[in-house]
C-alpha cells in the first residue's frame, strides 16, 4: 500500500488540508488503519487531471491491442497478490476470506474479458447506396468518467466500472465507499505498476456528501457510473441531468426467491439460505423475499430456520467462519430498527432479530445473526424496502398467477430466483418476471459476460457484457465520400441559375 491514498495526475498525494478518516474493521470495531480524506478541492484536481489526459489525445488513441495487453498486465499483477488483496478486503469489509478470494478471481476475470472483448471490436460498415462513400460506425472513448462504488464488494463493484473504461481508451476518477477504501488504493497502485499512464486512473478518498458535488456537479466529465443506494442515486441523476451527463446507475433491489412444491428441496433449502444470507445479506441481488407454495411453506421454514441457526458466524480472517459481521455501527443500527418495523406490522419472528448468541464474538464487533420473519405480506416496510442485511421474509402463494404479481410487487427489479422441476412453468414465470437477472433452480451466479443491472428503481444502464463496455463508449458515424462531385442543389443548370 503507498503511503498516501489520492492518485492523482499519476502521483500519490495527501489531502490538500492533510484530513484523514479511521479505518475501522468490522470484526472487532476498532481502528486499525489510516487514509487520507480528499478535499472537494482534490476532486476537481484529480477531474482536471482526466481532463487534460483524455483531450491529450494520446491515452484514447492507443491502440486496441495494448490497452488489451495493459489490462491483462493487471490481471497478472494481481492474481500474484491476491492474498494480500483478499485480505485487506476482508479487514475493510468484514466479509470472510475466501469470499474475498473469490471476489478477486472476479476481478481478475473482468479485466480479462473486457481484454478479450475490446480485441474482437470492429466498426460497422453502412452500405448507403451511393458509389464512391465508405460509410462506416466506429466507436471512440466516452471520455472522462466518474466511478462511484459502494462498500459491499469494493473492489469487485469498481473493477466493473475501470475494466470496460481501460478498454474503451476512457480517462477516470475513481472513488470507492468511505467505508471501505483500501483494496481500491491498493489496486490502482497495482494499476500503476502494471503500466496505466498518469492521469487516466486518478483516485479520490472521501464522503459522498462532500466530495459528490465536484465529482458531479461539471461539465468536465461525460459519463458518471454509480452503485450505491436508491437516495444517492436520485440525487446524482438530478445533478447530472443540468450538465445532460450521461449517467448509469445500480441501486441495489429487493428480490424475490420463488419456491414451488415440486422444487428440488435440498437444493431450495441450500440456496435460499445461501441466497440471503451470504455476506450477512449485503448482497444487491440477495434473495431476501422468499415466495413458497402454501402447501410446503410450514416445513420449508422449518427446514431453513434450523440451516439459518447452524450458519458458522465470526470474524472474516478465521477460516472457520462462514459468514462475517456487518461493514459499520450504522448496518448494525439500521437492521435492528427494520426488526423493530417488522415486529410492529405484525411479522413473526422465527430466528435470529438480534446479536448472535455465540461464544467467540468480538463483543465489539458488528455481528447480526440470520434472520427469519414468517407471515409477511408484501405491504409490510420488511418487504418493501432494501435492508441490506442478513434479513429473509416469507410469503405464501397458492397460485401460479399469484406467485408472478407477488415477485413484480416490488419498486425495484435487479434479480429473482425461480425454483421448480417443470421447465414449462419455469419458462413462463422467467419470461414474466420484471427483473434484470433471473435464476431458474439457481441463485446469485454471474459471469463477467452477461449484462447486470436492473428494471425499475434498481436503476438504469447496465454493467458488464458487451452492453457494460458500450456505456463508456460514444458511436461516431463516418462518411467518407472518395469521389466527391458536387450536388448542384443551388447550381441546377436547368433552374438558370449559375
Ligand atoms: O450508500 P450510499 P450507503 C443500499 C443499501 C444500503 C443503502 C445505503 O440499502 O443500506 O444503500 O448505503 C457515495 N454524491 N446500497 O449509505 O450513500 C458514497 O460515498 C456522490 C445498495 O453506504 O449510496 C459511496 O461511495 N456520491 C448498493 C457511494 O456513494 C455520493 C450497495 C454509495 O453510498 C453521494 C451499497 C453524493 N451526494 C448500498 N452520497 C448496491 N446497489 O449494491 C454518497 N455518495
Amino acid at each position: 500500500m503507498p503511503d498516501a491514498h489520492l492518485h492523482i495526475a499519476g502521483r500519490w498525494r495527501h489531502a490538500a488540508d492533510a484530513g484523514t478518516r479511521d479505518v475501522v474493521n468490522p470484526a472487532t470495531g476498532s481502528v486499525f488503519t489510516r487514509v487520507d480524506e480528499a478535499t472537494p478541492a482534490d476532486a476537481t484536481a484529480a477531474i482536471a487531471s482526466a481532463r487534460a489526459t483524455f483531450d491529450d489525445g494520446a491515452w484514447p488513441g492507443t491502440p486496441v491491442t495494448e490497452r488489451a495487453a495493459l489490462l491483462r498486465r493487471i490481471a497478472d499483477l494481481l492474481v500474484l497478490n491476491k492474498a494480500e488483496m483478499a485480505r485487506i478486503e476482508t479487514l475493510d469489509t468484514g466479509k470472510t476470506v475466501a469470499e474475498s478470494e473469490i471476489d478477486m478471481d472476479d476481478v481478475e476475470s473482468v479485466l480479462r474479458y473486457y481484454a478479450a472483448l475490446i480485441e474482437t471490436e470492429s466498426d460497422r460498415v453502412v452500405d448507403v447506396g451511393v458509389p464512391g462513400v465508405i460509410s462506416r460506425v466506429v466507436r471512440e472513448p466516452i471520455g472522462v468518467c466518474v466511478m462511484i462504488a459502494p462498500w459491499n464488494y469494493p473492489l469487485l463493484q469498481i473493477s466493473w466500472k475501470i475494466a470496460p473504461a481501460l478498454a474503451a481508451g476512457c480517462t477516470m476518477v475513481a472513488k470507492p465507499s468511505e467505508v471501505t477504501p483500501l483494496s481500491t488504493i491498493a489496486f490502482v497502485e497495482l494499476c500503476s505498476r502494471a503500466g496505466v499512464p498518469p492521469g487516466v486512473l486518478n483516485l479520490v478518498q472521501g464522503a459522498g456528501s462532500t466530495l459528490g458535488d465536484a465529482l458531479t456537479d461539471t461539465d468536465d466529465v461525460d459519463f458518471i457510473s454509480f452503485t450505491g443506494g436508491l437516495a444517492t442515486g436520485r440525487i446524482i441523476s438530478e445533478v447530472a441531468a443540468r450538465h445532460v451527463t450521461k449517467v448509469a446507475v445500480e441501486l441495489g433491489g429487493k428480490n424475490p426467491h420463488i419456491v414451488f412444491p415440486d422444487a428440488d428441496w435440498e437444493s431450495s433449502v441450500d440456496q435460499v439460505l445461501t441466497g440471503v444470507f451470504l455476506h450477512s445479506g449485503q448482497v444487491c441481488s440477495s434473495g431476501t423475499r422468499l415466495i413458497v407454495h402454501a402447501s410446503i411453506a410450514d416445513d420449508f421454514v422449518d427446514a431453513l430456520v434450523a440451516g439459518a441457526e447452524q450458519i458458522v458466524m465470526g470474524d472474516g480472517l478465521d477460516p472457520a467462519s462462514k459468514t462475517g459481521p456487518l461493514v459499520s455501527a450504522a448496518q448494525l443500527a439500521k437492521m435492528e430498527e427494520f426488526v423493530e418495523s417488522a415486529k410492529a406490522e405484525g411479522a413473526v419472528l422465527r430466528t435470529g432479530g438480534g446479536r448472535p448468541d455465540r461464544d467467540g464474538l468480538d463483543p465489539a464487533g458488528y455481528y447480526f445473526a440470520p434472520t427469519i420473519f414468517d407471515h409477511c405480506d408484501a405491504t409490510m416496510r420488511i418487504v418493501r424496502d432494501e435492508t441490506f442485511g442478513p434479513i429473509l421474509t416469507v410469503e405464501r402463494f397458492d397460485t401460479e398467477e399469484q406467485a408472478l404479481a407477488l415477485g413484480n410487487d416490488t419498486d425495484y427489479g435487479l434479480a429473482a430466483g425461480v425454483r421448480t422441476s417443470d421447465a414449462a412453468l419455469g419458462e413462463r414465470m422467467v419470461r414474466g418476471l420484471r427483473h434484470g437477472t433471473v435464476w431458474l433452480n439457481d441463485f446469485g451466479y454471474y459471469t463477467p459476460a452477461a449484462e447486470w443491472g436492473g428494471f425499475g428503481k434498481s436503476g438504469n444502464g447496465r454493467e458488464l457484457g458487451p452492453t457494460g463496455l458500450a456505456e463508456y463508449q460514444e458511436t461516431k458515424h463516418i462518411w467518407h465520400n472518395t469521389a466527391p462531385a458536387p450536388s448542384r442543389w443551388f447550381t441546377s443548370t436547368e433552374d438558370g441559375v449559375q
